[in-house]
């Protein structure tokens, strides 16, 4: 299992794409992650079209849904908007599952104290986030990523933002994290 770059953010406002590591640095493990609800694998981004290790993610997990999104201020329209609405703090009905078939991104997720990690994912990397969490997406200072979405049956993108406590899933996610 290989390991995943996390680490505890800093306060400071400057510029989202920079790393915001604390100093000293304060690494989270992938254990530490699986225990929020968020689960991690390597795959090998270069054979993503006809990967049976992705297959057998997709098939175990029921992610029948998949499309794949170019980020980069000549590629996505609305750029700039999308990318302040995806860094606004917000939670899903569904979980997230992003597979990073290209560049770099960041996805910060809120622990247990409602402290930030920033989970740093390159090529190769596949996260899900748990519905019901509360997150954000950055890019980071390489300004690019190509990432498959994937779903399980037809997408819902819609996105709450913070607050949305009173909404169950959210209420279950709160509890599931109080079992360990
Ligand atoms: C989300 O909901 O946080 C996103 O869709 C992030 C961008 S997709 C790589
Ligand atoms: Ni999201």
């Amino acid at each position: 299992m290989s390991e995943v770059a996390a680490w505890y953010m800093d306060d400071s406002s400057e510029d989202q794409r920079r790393p915001h590591r604390l100093d000293p640095d304060e690494p989270v493990s992938l254990e530490h992650l699986e225990k929020i609800g968020v689960f991690y694998w390597k795959l090998n981004a270069d054979i993503y079209e006809s990967d049976p290790e992705l297959q057998k993610i997709r098939e175990e997990r029921g992610y029948s849904y998949m499309d794949i999104i170019t980020i980069h201020p000549d590629k996505l329209p609305n750029y700039e908007d999308k990318l302040k609405m995806f860094y606004e703090e917000h939670l899903h009905l569904d979980d997230e599952i992003r597979y990073i078939l290209e560049g770099r991104a960041y996805f910060d997720v809120r622990d247990k104290n409602d402290r930030w990690i920033r989970i740093a994912l390159t090529k190769g990397d596949l996260i899900t986030l748990p519905a019901g969490i509360y997150h954000r997406f950055t890019l980071d200072e390489t300004n690019y990523t190509k990432a498959m979405r994937l779903f399980v049956g037809e997408p819902v993108w819609k996105a709450y933002n913070r607050p949305a406590d009173d909404f169950e899933i959210r209420q279950k996610y709160v509890q599931s994290l109080k079992c360990c």
